[in-house]
């Protein structure tokens, strides 16, 4: 466990044209988490490629790194106790058809593919690696949530 934990969540392009980008950003503010980084981009093919790399050999590959790169995206660092875990929990299962409710992909997701948004997972490195793949080191800022002392 970590208070300083950081993970990559990304708002994906149907999310930003059905206008959840904020409604997303509210719940990890309220959560407790702090945002350390945000870009609002136009993901290029070859981002999307290495992106994604994991899934270069899946059939829906072609798919996911079409849709990852028709539209903007919002980009972000969040901060916090175990915020890649935190981060998982609230968005939910990758098919929002076994997403609880109450999670972003449970609220707001139909399709497999479309599912509003993106976050790191688990797996040691995973969090690191978007992290640098999206941004540099001065992009990221260091500063104190007012709430930071007191709740952790
Ligand atoms: P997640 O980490 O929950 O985003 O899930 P994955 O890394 O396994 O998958 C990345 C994206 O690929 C998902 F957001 C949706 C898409 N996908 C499909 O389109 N078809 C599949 O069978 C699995 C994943």
């Amino acid at each position: 466990m970590s208070d300083h934990e950081r993970t990559f969540l990304m708002v994906k392009p149907d999310g930003v044209q059905r206008g959840l980008a904020g409604d997303i950003v509210s719940r990890f503010e309220e959560r407790g988490l702090k945002l350390v980084g945000a870009k609002f981009m136009q993901i290029s093919d070859d981002l999307a490629a290495e992106h994604y790399a994991e899934h270069e050999d899946k059939p829906f590959f072609d798919d996911l790194t079409d849709f990852i790169t028709s539209g903007p995206v919002l980009a972000m660092v969040w901060e916090g106790q175990d915020a890649v875990a935190q981060g998982r929990r609230m968005m939910g299962a990758t098919d929002p058809l076994e997403a609880d409710p109450g999670t972003i992909r449970g609220d707001y997701g139909l399709d497999l593919g479309r599912n509003v948004i993106h976050g790191s997972d688990t797996e040691e490195g995973s969090a690191e690696r978007e992290i640098d793949l999206f941004f540099d080191d001065e992009e990221l800022v260091d500063y104190e949530r007012i709430d930071e002392t007191w709740l952790y």
